[in-house]
């Protein structure tokens, strides 16, 4: 059965949010890389790679539906803050309103019963507990450590051990 053009139009919708999630966390590496913190930089290496594999994905799943993926212009990336602790109060907002993305395209497969979109999107939905987990955690870290630089570099080196492992999607 074909997709349905409101699925394939909410599909299309996503991947360019989840290309701009990429372009964002790579503006924010820039960050990091300028106040000399490699574990951070990793870490955003591996989460812009995670972003791109979330919008593959979701490519590779509209083109296997009989779909067509429209491609939209990528916004300029909004970075707010400059300090540690600002920038990943910004990636958690940022993950919270992606998860309210993807619970809406969850919802158009809902309204046009499409199941097995169903069935993709919880692999999204599950990930999104997570990176709002991951996320929520670095955070609850920076602020422990406030303006004491050891604690700082501590938690950089912890961060420096993120490995990326190519999710497998669906
Ligand atoms: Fe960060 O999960 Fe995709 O966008």
């Amino acid at each position: 059965m074909a997709i349905d053009k409101k699925m394939e139009a909410a599909f299309n919708d996503q991947i360019n949010k989840e290309y701009y999630s990429e372009y964002l966390y790579l503006a924010m590496k820039t960050i990091f890389a300028e106040l000399n913190l490699p574990g951070f930089v990793n870490w955003f290496n591996i989460q812009v790679q995670e972003e791109r594999a979330h919008a593959e994905g979701m490519y590779e799943y509209v083109l296997e539906r009989g779909g067509y993926v429209e491609l939209f212009a990528i916004d300029k990336p909004e970075v707010k803050g400059s300090t540690p602790l600002e920038v990943f109060k910004q990636v958690l907002e940022h993950e919270q309103y992606v998860t309210s993305r993807i619970n809406a395209v969850y919802d158009v497969a809902e309204e046009v019963k499409d199941r097995a979109a169903m069935l993709f999107l919880n692999w999204y939905v599950k990930e999104q507990v997570e990176e709002e987990a991951s996320v929520g955690d670095v955070l609850a870290k920076l602020e422990m450590i406030g303006d004491d630089k050891q604690g700082l570099l501590a938690l950089d080196k912890e961060l420096s051990a993120r490995v990326f492992n190519p999710p497998v999607i669906g």
